[in-house]
């Protein structure tokens, strides 16, 4: 089985940020609205009063102090609460396109190959834009990529579901290298007037080339060691937007078309799969837990990456060692453990092994176990 690493990432974030205070006044005018509009109602007992959000609360509950979104203005005008990004012709590049491309350009350059090099396009996110045709294939087009593409979601765990399938086609030899694409516009897909959930996810786009490591070019190539995956379904994180909406009319605003998720119930599932799938794919490959030296895990909770990297480690992880960019991002679902992938590799040397994993919406976790090769 020949060597498949990860040569080059890129990632593009978006023009606008918002802080905690900004969308929790937005969010607090919003219910002050509510509430002065259903005045009687709540006097007489038969509306309860809607509660406010706060920023303290978000980065206590969450570590999240600011996210990065596609829209600014219409997320933080209370009549209004979403993204508004203004719809495209057929013959513009869709805005999940023009996402993909910025950080496919970094990662390609980083491989230090070009477009005609790639082999396939795999635009691995939670949320696409359209049903078709694939945004992968409009990817490939404007980039200039040879042979395939399709898209595909496995929700936050779509990245590392995606390197998996790009080892697997590269180590097959179907193809000779592969781009995984996340274009993530997750503002679009959340109800912010829903004080549980309102905080958590912010806008990203992230690029992976994986190839044969014998013919990379690349500088700072990450050897692909193992890939394992595990779901399981669950209903505790939820979305029920799709196709047939428009066949049950009277249900088509409903909030379930919206995220949705059971937040305490999913921190309780989802952290033991996570350490105990990757404290498995570890042992599996010979690797002890004092040899890894960095976990780039999903950008979902402080709290829960901590006690995540604890089981696996079986001691506390440093902030170096487990990274965040929970503060700055938010959760910006499959992006997350490859931004932080991108931004905190400086300070490894040639044969220190880290673990890139996600979890999430399914449940599903994806592991994707590397050793700097260079
Ligand atoms: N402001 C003030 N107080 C609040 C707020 C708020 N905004 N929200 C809730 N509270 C209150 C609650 O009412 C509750 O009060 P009380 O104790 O009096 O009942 C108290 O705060 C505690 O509430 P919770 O129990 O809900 O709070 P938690 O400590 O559990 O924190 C979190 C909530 C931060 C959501 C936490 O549970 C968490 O992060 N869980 C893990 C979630 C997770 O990992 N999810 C993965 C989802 S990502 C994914 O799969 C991607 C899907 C696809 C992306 C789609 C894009 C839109």
């Amino acid at each position: 089985m020949p060597s498949i690493a990860i040569t080059g990432t890129g990632l593009f974030t978006p023009p606008h940020s918002i802080s905690n205070d900004e969308l929790v006044a937005a969010f607090n005018a919003y219910v002050a609205a509510e509430n002065e509009k259903n005045a009687d109602r709540i006097a007489k007992g038969d509306v309860k009063a809607l509660e406010g959000s706060s920023a303290e609360f978000i980065v206590n509950a969450s570590g999240i102090r600011r996210r990065y979104a596609m829209d600014r203005a219409g997320i933080l005008d209370p009549k209004i609460l979403a993204p508004r990004i203004q719809e495209r012709t057929n013959e513009e590049n869709s805005i999940q396109c023009e996402m993909a491309l910025s950080a496919a350009r970094e990662a390609l350059a980083q491989a230090n190959v070009t477009p005609a090099d790639i082999g396939a396009v795999i635009v691995a996110c939670s949320n696409l834009q359209r049903a078709y045709p694939a945004v992968a294939v409009e990817v490939q087009e404007a980039l200039g990529t040879k042979g395939f593409a399709f898209d595909m979601n496995v929700a936050c765990s779509s990245a590392t579901f995606g390197i998996n399938v790009a080892r697997d086609m590269v180590a097959a030899g179907s193809v000779k290298r592969a781009l995984v694409v996340s274009p993530e516009i997750c503002t679009g897909h959340l109800n912010f007037r829903d004080r549980e959930s309102h905080f958590i996810f912010g806008d990203a786009c992230t690029a992976v080339v994986v190839e044969d490591l014998a013919t990379s070019a690349a500088a700072e190539p990450f050897e692909i060691l193992g890939t394992r995956l595990a779901t399981k379904y669950s209903n505790n994180i939820r979305n029920n937007f799709g196709f047939l909406n428009r066949a049950a009319p009277e249900h088509r605003d409903d909030t379930d078309k919206l995220f949705v998720q059971q937040g305490r119930k999913v921190f309780k599932d989802v952290s033991p799969m996570v350490a105990e799938l990757v404290s498995a794919h570890l042992d599996s490959l010979g690797i002890a837990p004092t040899e890894v030296r960095r976990m780039w895990l999903h950008q979902a909770n402080g709290t829960m990456n901590q006690w995540i990297a604890r089981k696996v480690l079986g001691r506390d992880a440093s902030a170096e060692e487990a990274p965040s960019v929970l503060e700055e991002y938010a959760n910006t679902s499959s992006c997350g453990s490859i931004i932080t992938f991108h931004k905190n590799r400086t300070g490894l040397k040639k044969g220190d092994v880290g673990v890139v994993c996600s979890f999430g919406a399914g449940y599903s976790v994806g592991s994707v176990i590397v050793r700097k090769a260079q």
